[in-house]
């Protein structure tokens, strides 16, 4: 096993992992910018190095300082976070080139699942459910034929987008010129690639997500799915597992296509397959080759720590468990709280002026600030993520309701307020929603 893992983030996330670090015996080291001298994971890590001004650009996705970083303190292998470099494949690479371990996927594996063209039809070949649509780049002169065989309304994603970036729908073949030259135009300046592929709009999907775990011996497990259809502009806002739409059955189904798929392709360490599911069916739209945000509501109905094995995996261990050894009990829902505006969503920076963290049973709140913390301005707006875990979705809302009635965050406008009122809203309550209805609501009321 590793004796001393850098950590290339900050945050929330870097205090997770230095948390399964510690509970490993393990060393671990944190890197901050100018701006994040201060920060818990900086206090909270047994070294520190500082790697550069507060632009991420200049900090967190600085690899020659993090490269360095690892060479001054001794470290053996990186855990990348999520965001900044932990889905750059040619940082990866770069690691691995400096004789150190990368605590994720294969290099390759994260360039291929990078490009959604090439991502879509290698799951599709591996047995992954896809939506309808061209088998890969579309150009502007087969379009109006492809999208007549599809059938409208039909949606123009990047190849090299994902989390929304990028996508047009043509609802008749009249918008469909404008949209594929739209697409293309924001592709090309967001991405430096115009390249687009065409697929069947769907209406009134759900997004639910497979968690995969997967190790260098040839197993692979899935840890069940999460309902993340309460976004906000491509940003979740709400996760839960399992999913009010799911039943036992659907589960198995989808997690076993899903590891099948996992084993053939060879993959290695935590990764996430994104579906949109809709009328019973799924159909794959992307794979992220990430520790993600809302792990934690997974570990809550499973009790198995994910980067625990992340860190075991990478290091050549074999997983801690079998397909067998997971089982899911009750339910678990994550809020994120953010350091916004609760309706309008602008960000709120600054001083934390009053702060109590909920607690008692199946209450976790994973989050770096504290009282007289200033969160900076520079970086996402998270300031920390609110997990419930009760026997089942009922209770679970009650405990939610009763833990966002106990944290205070002040001095800052947060998500709270929005996420007391979600609690009570019956479509809520019954988990009837799809990922338009969180807008929808927002307009509702007036914003
Ligand atoms: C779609 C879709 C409808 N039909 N694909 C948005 C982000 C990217 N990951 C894929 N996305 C979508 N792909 C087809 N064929 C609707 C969306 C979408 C969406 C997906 C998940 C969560 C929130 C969303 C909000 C708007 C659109």
């Amino acid at each position: 096993m590793f004796e001393k893992i850098l950590i290339a983030n900050r945050g929330e996330i870097a205090l997770r992992i230095n948390r399964a670090c510690k509970e490993m015996g393990i060393a671990t080291v944190a890197v901050h910018s100018t701006a994040d001298a201060d920060a818990m994971h900086v206090r909270l890590a047994d070294e520190s190095v500082c790697i550069g001004p507060p632009a991420a650009a200049q900090s967190y996705l600085n690899i020659p300082a993090i490269i360095a970083a690892c060479e001054i303190t001794g470290a053996e292998a990186i855990h990348p976070g999520y965001g900044f470099l932990s889905e750059n494949a040619k940082f990866a690479d770069i690691v691995e080139a400096h004789g150190l371990t990368f605590i994720g996927p294969k290099a390759d594996h994260i360039r291929m699942m990078g490009d959604k063209i090439t991502a879509k039809q290698t799951v599709k070949a591996l047995g992954i459910p896809t939506v309808p649509g061209s088998d890969g780049e579309v150009s502007d002169t087969d379009a109006a034929r492809l999208a007549e065989g599809i059938g409208y309304p039909v949606l123009i994603k990047a190849t090299a987008g994902g989390g929304g970036r990028g996508m047009k729908v043509a609802q008749t073949a009249n918008d469909l010129s404008m949209a594929l030259s739209t697409a293309r135009h924001e592709a090309k300046t967001a991405f430096g690639n115009d390249t687009v592929y065409m697929e069947k709009y769907l209406q009134k999907p759900r997004h639910i997500e497979i968690q995969i775990m997967a190790d260098s011996h040839g197993n692979v497990i899935h840890l069940g799915e999460r309902d993340c259809s309460l976004q906000r502009r491509h940003q979740k806002v709400w996760e839960e597992a399992g999913s009010p739409a799911l039943n036992a059955a659907e589960r198995d189904e989808i997690g076993g296509i899903c590891t099948k798929a996992l084993t053939k392709l060879g993959y290695l360490g935590a990764g996430t397959i994104e579906f949109l599911y809709e009328d019973g069916r799924f159909y794959f739209i992307e794979m992220n080759t990430r520790l993600q945000v809302e792990h934690p509501v997974t570990e809550a109905i499973t009790g198995i720590d994910i980067v625990r094995e992340q860190i075991r995996v990478a290091a050549g261990a074999p997983l801690s468990m079998t397909q067998k050894d997971v089982v899911f009990e009750g339910h678990a829902i994550e809020c994120r709280i953010n350091a916004e505006n609760p309706f309008t969503f602008r960000p709120s920076p600054g001083l934390i002026t009053q702060f109590h963290v909920p607690g008692g049973l199946g209450v976790r709140f994973d989050s770096a600030i504290y009282s007289g913390y200033r969160i900076p301005p520079y970086y996402d707006s998270l300031a920390g993520k609110l997990v419930v875990h009760a026997r089942n979705r009922n209770e679970c809302l009650l405990r939610l309701r009763r833990a966002l009635d106990e944290l205070v965050v002040g001095g800052i406008e947060t998500t709270i307020p929005l996420f007391q009122k979600l609690v009570r809203e019956p479509d809520i309550l019954n988990g009837d929603y799809s990922i338009h209805w969180l807008e929808k609501y927002l307009a509702k009321l007036g914003h």
